[in-house]
Order: structure tokens, then sequence, then C-alpha cells
């Protein structure tokens, strides 16, 4: 046992040497790691392949897996078993498909749900030579979140790191697993912990972090509003006391060093609160990733999102976050039964007029977990359509050569249309004309080179790789987008500072965060729920 190691993979088929966000679950996973298996060995396939001969007999390898990349994870864990290596998957699609991976993936094992208790009994069972099947990880409190060890990072080779503040989402979109895998209930992680760790990627030299968070805006002023007509006063506490701890976090995110950029996800209702807004911009959380999904009413009403606004009262809330200087990342998908060839021009014409600073424009797909998903399934139940000898309802096992690039047929359109009028909307939104005149919110040179190079690579990466079915277009696409990653990475790098300090806490964290803080400098941990800032 001497010699065990635990090695931790995030697979990938497209590797760019530099990466734009840091996975998250990778240092997660590498804090939730028994001290007793020594420091895990990080391995992300995004950066550069694993090498099968570093894994020896007796080591074990936690593989993640979500929906686009289980082909290639199971590819990993097959290998890793071939070389007498315990295999264990975890992730979203090993939480939606544990058979499913157990059986193609060859795992020995799989953690359902939330891996930062979970992982550590099926490590601690496997070293002790008494390795179950089945670890279901479920959904642990805010206050369980694992501060992910940065320590085993190398800096270098990312430009955005990743931290979360709050998991699950009350909404219930159609095409999304979100709000039945983490749940609708928001469980928010205790904002100390939280922003010990900005302050700890900004000591290593890291300015962008993206907040990975389902919504980061879970309470609507609407929610609210609705809880007081229906004197519904629990109801009210609850969501009045998650709304609060919102803004705690963000009024210690104000204090941080100015030149820190936080980047994050949420609902479009936001428009509505400019309090949020506001504070949202002290804390320096410059951007949003916000779900506009489709432009007309029908759209959104095919996704139940319907409570999203369309046509210029879209178009004025879109430009209310730009007013409180919340620029938005606006995501769109193609290929809802309601969309016809106009549709994409529209969309196009709308972002650009809403003046959202980024956008992505996604093909219609039906994730695992989703509504869309049991509907679709439901419906090819009868007379499956097979890509060789995968019914497409496994779209993920077809390998990526023949894996068609949708997957539910539209009622007007054909695939090849759908996938062309997407591509063209890439390619109009990002003109370098168009793309220089949105980096005009930057304050100066620097950040305007950065955010021109960033809406190149965003495109090359997205629409170059994944929409294209031409294999040479794909490979120059990969090439560049290569070589403007390595440029990038220079430009988001800022001069550490070690000497950052933490605020000084007084805090009453759950017992897994304390181990977490254990010696960290300037916090005093009292009894429990207290917190209070020492000074
Ligand atoms: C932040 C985020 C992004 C970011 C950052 C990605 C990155 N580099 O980290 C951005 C915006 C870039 C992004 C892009 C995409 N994303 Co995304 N993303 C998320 C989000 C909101 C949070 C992920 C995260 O970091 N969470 C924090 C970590 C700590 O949690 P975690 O990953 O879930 O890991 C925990 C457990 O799952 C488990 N676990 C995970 N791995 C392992 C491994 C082992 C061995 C074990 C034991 C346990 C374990 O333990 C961890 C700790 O509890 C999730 C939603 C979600 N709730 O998962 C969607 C999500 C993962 N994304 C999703 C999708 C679809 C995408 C895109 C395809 C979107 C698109 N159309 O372009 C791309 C694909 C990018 C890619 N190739 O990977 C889907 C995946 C659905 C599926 N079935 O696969 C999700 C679930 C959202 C959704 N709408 O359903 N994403
Ligand atoms: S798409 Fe966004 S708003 Fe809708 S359920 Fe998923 S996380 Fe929530």
């Amino acid at each position: 046992m001497d010699s065990l190691r635990v090695h931790l993979v995030n697979p990938s088929d497209n590797s760019f040497g530099t990466a734009v966000i840091t996975p998250r679950w990778l240092f997660v996973l590498a804090a939730a790691t028994p001290r007793t298996a020594g420091d895990p060995i990080l391995v992300d396939e995004s950066l550069e392949q694993i090498v099968p001969e570093s894994i020896e007999p007796g080591d074990i390898v936690g593989i993640s897996v979500h929906t686009g990349n289980a082909l290639r994870g199971y590819a990993v864990g097959r290998m890793a078993r071939s070389r007498g290596a315990w295999v264990i998957y975890g992730g979203i699609h090993a939480t939606l498909f544990p058979e499913e991976v157990l059986e193609r993936g060859e795992g020995h094992a799989v953690v359902t749900g939330d891996g930062d208790v979970a992982w550590g009994r099926a490590v601690t069972d496997c070293i002790a030579g008494k390795l179950e099947k089945i670890y279901e990880g479920g959904r642990i409190e805010g206050g369980e979140f694992l501060t992910a060890r940065w320590d085993l990072m190398d800096p270098e080779k990312y430009m955005w790191a990743s931290v979360q503040t709050i998991r699950g989402c009350p909404k219930h979109c159609s095409f999304c697993s979100v709000w039945r895998t983490d749940g609708q209930k928001p469980r928010q992680r205790q904002y100390q912990s939280v922003v010990e760790e900005f302050v700890g990627l900004r000591r290593l030299g890291f300015r962008f972090i993206a907040l990975a968070d389902d919504n980061f805006y879970p309470v609507t002023l609407t929610d609210l509003r609705r809880a007081k007509e229906q004197n519904n006063a629990a109801k009210l506490e609850e969501l009045t006391t998650i709304r609060n701890e919102r803004f705690q976090l963000m009024e210690e995110m104000a204090k941080l060093p100015k030149d820190m950029v936080f980047y994050t996800q949420m609902t479009m209702e936001a428009a509505e609160d400019v309090t949020f807004l506001d504070a949202m911009q002290k804390a320096n959380i410059k951007g949003a990733l916000v779900g506009i999904e489709a432009v007309t009413p029908e759209g959104l009403k095919a996704v139940y999102k319907d409570w999203n606004l369309s046509g210029d009262a879209m178009i004025k809330q879109l430009q209310t976050f730009r007013e409180h200087k919340v620029y938005v990342l606006g995501s769109f998908i193609f290929g809802l039964p309601t969309d016809n060839p106009s549709t994409f021009d529209a969309t196009v014409e709308m972002a650009l007029k809403a003046g959202v600073t980024f956008a992505q424009f996604v093909m219609m797909t039906p994730f695992p977990g989703t509504v869309d998903f049991a509907r679709w399934e439901k419906e090819q139940a009868e007379n499956p359509t097979m890509v060789g000898d995968v019914p497409i309802t496994r779209y993920w096992m077809i390998p990526t050569e023949v894996r068609p690039k949708m997957f539910t047929p539209h009622p007007t359109m054909s695939s090849d249309e759908i996938r062309q009028r997407t591509q063209k909307v890439w390619d109009k939104f990002y003109t370098w004309r168009a793309s220089w005149k949105r980096s005009a919110c930057c304050p100066d040179l620097r950040a305007r080179i950065a955010f021109m190079f960033l809406s190149k690579l965003y495109r090359q990466m997205y629409a170059g790789t994944g929409i294209s079915t031409d294999s040479a277009r794909r490979k120059k696409s990969k090439a560049w987008a290569r070589w403007t990653a390595h440029q990038c990475k220079k430009l988001f790098r800022a001069k550490p500072m070690p000497e950052l300090e933490s605020p000084k806490w007084r805090i009453g964290l759950s017992s897994a965060t304390q181990a977490a803080f254990a010696g960290v400098n300037g916090t005093e941990i009292v009894g429990p729920f207290v917190a209070i800032p020492k000074n």
C-alpha cells in the first residue's frame, strides 16, 4: 500500500495546452481525498492527455464524466483498469447512469451526487480492501462544500479559476438537468469560506474568477412579493435569509483587491432588481451568463421559460444589466420546434441590438435528466433510431467522428440546415468589427485587447470545433485555439500577491469547512453558526 497513488482525471478529446477555466471538481475532489492517501495526481485532459504509463497496479483512478465527455472517460477508465488500477467514476453523467459507467467504463465503483464527503469514504474503503459498488453522495448542505486544493494547480495553465458560491436552482427549464440533480433548493456556501478562496487565488496571481454557480440570483423580487401576498411568513423568512446571504457575500467581495474580476450565471429577472445589480457591480462581478434561450414568446414557452420577457421588453432588460455595468453573455438555443429560418437572423439582430457583450448560440441538445430528454426517450421507445448499433437516445456513446450534431428531428428544418445557420450566426456576431465595438466596455487598451482575443477564442473553441462537420476546418480551429489560448493566458495573469491578508473572521462553520480552514491565517473559529468578522 505504500506506493498507492490516487489519480483524478478530467477526460477530454480536445487538448489545447491551456484551458480557459479550471475544472473545479478536480481541485475539490483533491481536497476530499483522505490525507492518508497522499496528494492526488491531477490530470486535466483539456490541457494534455493522460500518459497510460503513469498508472500502476493498485492505484486509485477517479474519473469525472458529464454527458459530453463520457465516451472519452470510459476509454480512460478501461485503460486504467487494464493496468491494474481501481477505477471510480463520479460527476453528473455517472450520477444519472451509474450502471452504464460500471459497465461501459468498466468501473469498480461509482459515486453519485456530491463527492465532497462520499469520495473520502470510497478511497478509504478501497485502501481497506472493501470497496463497494455505489456510494450515494446525495446533496450535501452548503456548509459542507469543500474549499478547493488550489495548491495542486499549475497556475500557468489556466486563465480563470472557478469558485462555487451556490448550488441548485429554483427554476425548472425543460432543457436543463440542474434543478433535478442539484435540486430546487439553493444551497449556499458560507460566504467566509468563499472569500478565503478568492484571497488564496489572488495570492497566486489569479484575478479572473468564474463563479461556478447554477444561478447566482436564486430569489427574485417576484418570489418575495408572492410569499408576502400569500401571507406565507415561513417562506418569506427563508427567501429573505437566502437573499441577505447573497448581499453579505457581495459586501465582502467588494473589499477584495480592485483588480479582481468575477463572472457568474444568473436569470434575466435580475434586471428588475437594480439593488442586486448594483451590489454585483460593487463586488466586481462584471459579467453574467444569462439564459435568454429564445427571442419569441412561443420559443420561451417551448422551454418552460415563459417568465423570460421577449421582444423589446427583453432588449430593455438586457440593457438594464449594461447600464448597471454587469455585462451579459447571452445564451441562445437553436433548433426549438418553434424556430424557422427567420429565427436565426432575428436572434443575432436582437443580440446585437440589446448590446450583449458576449453570446453563445447552442444547438438544442436533449441532456439526460431533463424534461426534454424524458419526452424524447418516450417517443423513441417503440422504434428507436439507430446509429450503428447505438440507439440515438444514447448519443454520447456514438463515436465522435460519426456522431450527429443534432439528435432530435425538427418539424421543418434539417439538422444540417440548423447547423449551418447556427454557424453563420456565430460568424455574424463575432466579426472583428462588432467585437471591437463591444470591447468599448473595457477600461483600457490592454483590457480591450484581452477582450478581442477572448471573443475570438470563444468563437473558435465553440463554433469552430463544436458545430463544424468539416474535419479540416475543425483541425485548423483547434490549432488556432491552441495558439490563441497560449497568448490569452498572459493577458489574464496578474502579479501574485503573497502578502494579501484574509479577512479576520470569527466564524462558526461546519466541521468539513473548519477542517479545510485549519491553520489559515487570521481565522478564529467560534461556536456554531456565528459569523462575525474580527474587525
Ligand atoms: C460552471 C459550469 C460551466 C462553466 C465552467 C466549466 C469548467 N471548466 O468548469 C462553463 C460555462 C464554461 C460551462 C460550459 C459547459 N457546460 Co457547464 N456547467 C457548469 C456548472 C454550472 C457548474 C460546474 C461546476 O464546476 N460545479 C462545481 C463542482 C465542484 O461540482 P461538480 O462538477 O458537480 O462536481 C461535484 C460532483 O458532481 C462530484 N463529482 C464530479 N466529478 C467527480 C468525479 C469523481 C471521481 C467523484 C467521486 C465525484 C465527482 O463531486 C463534485 C463535488 O461535489 C454545471 C451545473 C452543475 N450543477 O453541475 C454546468 C453543467 C455541468 N454544464 C453543462 C453543460 C451542458 C455545459 C456545456 C456543454 C454548455 C454548452 N452548451 O456549451 C459546456 C461544456 C463545457 C465542457 N466541454 O466541459 C451541463 C452538463 C449536462 C450533462 N448531462 O452533461 C451542466 C450540468 C448544466 C446543465 N444545464 O445541465 N459549464
Ligand atoms: S437553465 Fe438556468 S434557470 Fe433554468 S433550471 Fe437550469 S440553472 Fe435554473
